[in-house]
């Protein structure tokens, strides 16, 4: 127990379970207002001296009945509380037969058994088995599990568990009929699935590298049919992609996914039968932006890949879970770089871990990828244990060289398949296949904290030697200490260029070297460089680490232009933009007249004007860093100040360079059909940057706000819609409010449509933003039971409208605390999600501080929290 009196779970506190349960029998009786489930396991005690208990959790259930061996159990023979259903004295080998009564009509926290609209679907992940029957919720009980479900014919004609399909009747009670699914694979219970309802489906097949046909099911409402074929090829390309690049088969006769409109986060791999949000499936060019179709390519890719990497060799305990997540995510990143442009795939990659991971990394929730610590597992879905894991896994790739990695993935599945492992097992695995000494990389499971590198360098020309000295320091977070943090094992991909962009180093064709970084401070010294080389450090982000600008304006620019390596132009581009933008947020500080950084200017116009190879890579090089990611580079943000600074840079070049952002724009329209593939991606994303400059001018043209309104009213795909919808929702009045009534009607029958309709007007820089967004709260369409509503509406004004959100007057902070307020007795892991961006209050100044912490402390005083939301505000607090 912690001072609050919550339940902590400790990773050293981990035992080994004393029952294993070979296989459970499930039967689902679904009715109009509850459901009875009944489940007979084969348990077997693991200690044969030690009679010990066997402790059940359970959580929400009505119980029925419990019989061992057929007998029932009188209430002296097991203790009932309100988690869990202990059996006192328990023989050595058993049948448990448990009835309970559950009622998923009622259950808005959507883990469990739950309807989404009128269909029943689950979802277990971490532990919402607990919500179905009295069972051992844990990972590293594996069990073969057969599941009837039993309801009414009309409203649920599809049932659908893991496995295969067994066995399917009618039942002698009129109307209903049962189906028998049966799964071969042992598995954890939060892997179970069960769907039933009035869905339909899209077939087609894939046939295996071994020759086994697969039958691949879509199942969405039937409105939807239409919009599966994008979801269908991603699988089969994932599919493809997994046996070509790791060998690995697909190990079922059939793969099931079913999208749903309630679902908490993006999808979840359940054994053969994934659920899916269907965000992350339904796409049509009217509907779906160029970004929802990356999205559900990715999505579907990562659900696939866990089939393995999660499934077959599963975690042992919940401190693990980035043994799964970790290693999914960089497989779908890698999927994903290869299916698309991989620069452009590397940059989102580290965008996500800049802007969102490095926050966390630095605030009061920051934690080790593999956590020591938790009181709420659902809290630690984090982007540490997603994004900075497979950042991990990708050091490893790079020290063991691709071969490598694929050695240590072979011995990984060669020993593990059918267990429930940990971290340390996937790192033994890596270094065993390959004899490495991976010991001190370790220190990436267990330290928390974003390193910070700093890098000095001098040439010798008498010698002709260079030498680079790098030191690594790690910031305290939570719990830790910096100063006691041992050195990371840190790869650095290393280029030196001549001032004339050519690569030193050349060879076998390689132009980056891989330095092992391991001391806190260490020098490495280059022989035979002629001439002072420009350094092109952390290419492809080689680490998740925070680099110190060591460079002048003068070789960031130089490398803007001509580093070989496209991440790190990229990078560069990035560094400098946002080095302009807080200059002038600086200055703008102290009153001084404003003096732009003008070799920044010069490299924006250079790729502005420069033969275009990749139109992606240069909308990414144009788009400045937004100010989340920017407030993260200051001591003490005044949000006002930064909107200022960003948006005067951003008029800056729209005034220096209209006539060239206007050529963008009509250069880069579409030429003849729409197109998803990554090249036509790319065009529109820099067409629609260029939009975006053009309508950032003071005073606004006319001329380009009718562009706009042109490409809404012209435009039948969503990336050109919804582009320019969000342009103009920045300038209030009657064309606005048009536009907004106009999309509302042609798409208030599409709930996903809505979504961005809804996170638009939400991320309006207008000041009554607030008060749109309030207004919104009550309109037919909203719900606080749809987690993409909130998330759309809440999410969308208090993640990513920071100058609004942080508006002095505190309305955004109490808004949003409300918000939580009222969200915590329906969902409460969405409203701990939203708790976010209160948490970092720290970061801001004196003012808002308070205003924030007000609102943290308010939250923390409701009687009746719940467990998810109070541990991340008294943590926050
Ligand atoms: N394992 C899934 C994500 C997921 C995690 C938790 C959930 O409920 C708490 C739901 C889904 C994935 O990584 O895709
Ligand atoms: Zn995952």
């Amino acid at each position: 127990m912690n001072q609050a009196g919550k339940t902590v779970f400790f990773r050293k506190d981990y035992k080994a379970p004393e029952y294993s349960i070979e296989k459970i029998d499930l039967n689902f009786q679904l009715y109009d207002t509850k459901t009875k489930v009944t489940a007979i396991s084969c348990v077997r005690r693991n200690n044969k001296e030690n009679r010990s208990p066997l402790i059940l959790n359970g959580e929400n259930l009505q119980l029925i009945s419990v019989k061992i061996d057929g007998n029932v159990l009188s209430s002296s023979e097991y203790i009932l509380d309100n988690t869990s259903l202990t059996v006192l004295t328990p023989p050595a080998v058993f049948e448990l037969e448990i009835v309970t009564e559950i009622y998923p009509q009622e259950n808005k926290a959507l883990e469990g058994l739950y309807q989404s609209g009128p269909i029943f679907c689950t979802q277990c992940e971490a532990e919402g088995f607990r919500k179905i029957t009295y069972y051992p919720d844990r990972p590293d009980i594996l069990a073969v599990f057969t599941t009837r479900i039993e309801a009414d014919v009309e409203k649920c004609p599809v049932m659908l568990s893991n496995g295969n399909l067994i066995e399917t009747g009618s039942v002698e009670e009129g109307g209903r009929h049962f189906v028998v699914w049966k799964d071969p694979f042992p598995k954890p219970c939060y892997l179970f699935a069960l769907v039933a309802g009035r869905l339909s489906c899209v077939n087609d097949e894939f046939i295996t590298s071994s020759g086994r046909a697969v039958d691949l099911k879509i199942y969405v409402e039937e409105k939807n049919l239409n919009k599966c074929d994008h979801a269908m090829v991603s699988l089969k390309k994932a599919m493809e992609w997994d046996e070509k690049t790791y060998g690995l088969e697909y190990d079922l006769d059939t793969y099931m996914i079913v999208a749903v409109d309630d679902f908490n986060m993006g999808a979840m791999e359940n054994k053969g039968l994934n659920i899916f949000n269907s965000k992350y499936v339904l796409t049509s060019p009217e509907t779906a932006t160029d970004e929802d179709y990356i999205g559900v390519e990715g999505v579907i890719a990562h659900e696939y890949f866990h089939n393995w990497t999660g499934n077959r060799v599963t975690c042992r305990d919940w401190f693990q879970l980035s043994l799964k997540e970790g290693l999914t995510v960089f497989r779908d990143q890698n999927f994903s770089a290869e299916m698309n442009s991989p620069t452009v795939q590397r940059i989102k990659d580290v965008q996500i871990l800049r802007n969102f991971q490095f926050r966390e990394d630095s605030g009061p929730m920051a934690h080790p990828v593999r956590p020591e610590t938790y009181e709420e597992i659902n809290n630690f879905y984090t982007v540490t244990v997603y994004n900075k894991g497979a950042e991990v896994v990708r050091m490893v790739q790079t020290l063991l060289g691709r071969e490598g990695f694929r050695k240590g993935m072979d011995l990984y599945f060669h020993r593990h398949d059918g267990q429930a492992v940990t971290c340390d097992d996937f790192i033994a695995a890596m270094a065993d296949a390959t004899g490495t000494d991976l010991e001190q990389f370790k220190n990436w499971y267990c330290q928390a904290g974003t390193p910070v590198l700093e890098v000095s360098s001098h040439w010798e020309a008498d010698s002709s030697s260079f030498h680079l000295t790098v030191t690594q320091n790690c910031p305290d977070t939570p719990g830790q200490k910096g100063k006691n943090k041992k050195p990371f094992h840190i790869p650095l991909a290393l280029g030196l260029m001549t001032e004339n962009g050519k690569d030193l180093f050349g060879k076998n064709g390689c132009k980056t070297e891989i330095l092992h970084l391991k001391e806190q401070k260490q020098t490495f010294t280059f022989t035979n460089i002629a001439e002072k080389p420009v350094v092109s450090f952390l290419r492809d982000f080689s680490a998740p680490v925070d680099v110190k600008t060591f460079q002048q304006d003068e070789e960031l620019a130089f490398l803007m232009k001509y580093d070989s390596n496209l991440y790190n132009r990229w990078e560069s581009a990035t560094r400098l933009s946002a080095s302009t933008i807080l200059d002038v947020v600086r200055q703008l500080e102290k009153g001084t007249p404003i003096q732009f950084n003008e070799l920044f200017f010069d490299g924006v116009l250079h790729s502005i004007t420069e033969k275009i190879e990749d139109p992606a890579l240069l909308a990414l090089a144009l788009e400045l860093p937004p100010e989340t990611a920017l407030a993260l580079q200051l001591d003490s943000v005044d949000p006002d100040l930064l909107f200022q600074g960003r948006t005067i840079i951003k008029r800056e070049l729209a005034t220096r360079f209209q006539n060239e952002f206007l050529f963008l724009y009509i250069n880069n329209q579409e030429a003849g059909k729409y197109r998803i593939s990554p090249e036509a991606m790319g065009r529109r994303r820099l067409k629609n940057c260029a939009l975006s400059y053009l309508m950032s001018l003071n005073p606004p043209q006319d001329k380009f706000l009718q562009l706009c309104i042109d490409q809404f009213s012209k435009s039948a795909n969503m990336t050109d819609t919804i582009t320019a919808l969000r342009l103009i929702s920045h300038h209030p009045g009657t064309t606005r409010d048009a536009l907004f009534t106009d999309f509302y009607r042609k798409w208030e029958h599409d709930s996903l449509v809505m979504d961005k309709w809804f996170a638009i007007q939400a991320m309006s820089s207008h000041e009554n933003c607030l008060s749109t967004v309030k207004h919104l709260l009550s309109d037919r369409l909203f719900s606080m039971e749809n987690p993409n509503k909130v998330r759309a509406l809440i999410g969308a004004f208090s993640s990513g409208n920071h100058v609004q959100f942080h508006a002095i007057n505190g309305e955004g902070y109490s808004f949003l605390a409300d918000m939580i307020l009222q969200l915590d007795s329906i969902n409460p892991q969405i409203a701990a999600r939203l708790v976010s961006p209160l948490t970092n209050w720290k970061r801001y100044e004196k003012r808002r501080q308070i205003l924030m912490k007000k609102e943290l402390e308010r939250i923390a005083k409701k009687p009746g929290l719940s467990p998810d939301v109070s541990e991340i505000v008294n943590k926050s607090r």
